[in-house]
């Protein structure tokens, strides 16, 4: 990646992945698998962001193992602006075209970047939950992206229960102790128990090479088992708002966590801020 592609560039590539009956599985399903968008040298160069993250942790990150796990999963948040290989990666990929495609938006703005490895022999699952409960934002026109930069089995990716998005939000809890940090006890459904009873849900989920990722709405219920052997599972997740995007400042920490935006941005406002720039429709 040495010149800056054109936006004509970027938009004939969606072109030629994307058509209308992909936008209407996202639409009905709320995930969809994009393969072989990336090439070789955008996947390259996420690795090198990540890389980069993984030895200069930002004070946001987190491991979401437990100590006894004889792996590791390590979590950071909100980096495009110190990683200069993750902001060209965000700025200089066909992602935010991806985004408005799929979304059904006239625009398309970045909100935030989350760093997921999982590193050889991690047991931690990653349980079934929805994304937009953790959030400060309303609105359905959204998309995450999460992009492994290392081969995925069918048995680890990320799974998703097709539909789950036309559906109500279900109660956040912390993945290791199972608590209602977030909005409080009793005001959300409960999750169903989708892993004792698998049968019962028409669960999605896709192998990955590098090249491809897959493309979920926000409320769209997700999981993903532990790595096998001595795979290591690094993968950076990227999220979009669309056109209907509005703040929903919290009472709690959302996460991740905007410190002082609520000060700036009011409830209910598009989320106009140097923190979430407009990628396409400016
Ligand atoms: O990578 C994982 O294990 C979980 C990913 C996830 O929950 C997300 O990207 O929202």
């Amino acid at each position: 990646m040495t010149q800056l592609p054109s936006l004509e560039d970027l938009q004939r590539r969606v072109q030629q992945k994307v058509d209308d009956e992909t936008v209407a599985r996202f639409q009905r399903d709320g995930a969809v698998c994009i393969r072989q968008l990336l090439t070789r040298d955008e996947v390259a160069l996420l690795a090198e962001g990540i890389e980069a993250n993984l030895a200069a942790p930002s004070p946001r990150a987190k491991v979401a193992s437990r100590p006894d796990d004889p792996g590791r999963f390590f979590e950071d948040f909100c980096n495009w602006q110190d990683n200069p290989a993750y902001r060209r990666f965000v700025f200089e990929t066909p992602l935010a075209q991806l985004a408005q495609r799929l979304m059904g938006s006239r625009t398309v703005r970045l909100y935030h970047d989350h760093l997921l490895v999982k590193e050889p022999g991690t047991r931690q699952r990653t349980p079934w939950h929805q994304d937009q409960p953790y959030y400060n934002i309303e609105g359905r026109q959204n998309i995450s992206m999460w992009i492994p930069v290392d081969p995925v089995s069918r048995p680890t990716t990320l799974e998703f229960v097709a539909g789950s998005h036309l559906g109500p939000w279900l109660m956040p809890r912390t993945f290791m102790d199972n608590q209602a940090s977030w909005f409080p006890e009793g005001s959300l459904a409960d999750l169903p128990d989708v892993e004792a009873a698998r049968e019962r849900f028409p669960i999605l989920g896709w192998d990955i090479e590098p090249g491809d990722f897959v493309c979920f709405h926000m409320l769209t219920l997700h999981a993903a088992a532990g790595v096998e052997g001595q795979n290591r599972r690094r993968v950076f997740s990227v999220r979009f708002m669309g056109d209907d995007i509005r703040h929903a400042p919290r009472r709690w920490k959302t996460s991740p966590d905007f410190p002082g935006l609520a000060d700036t941005l009011p409830a209910g406002a598009p989320m106009e801020h140097a923190l979430f720039p407009v990628l396409v429709g400016a």
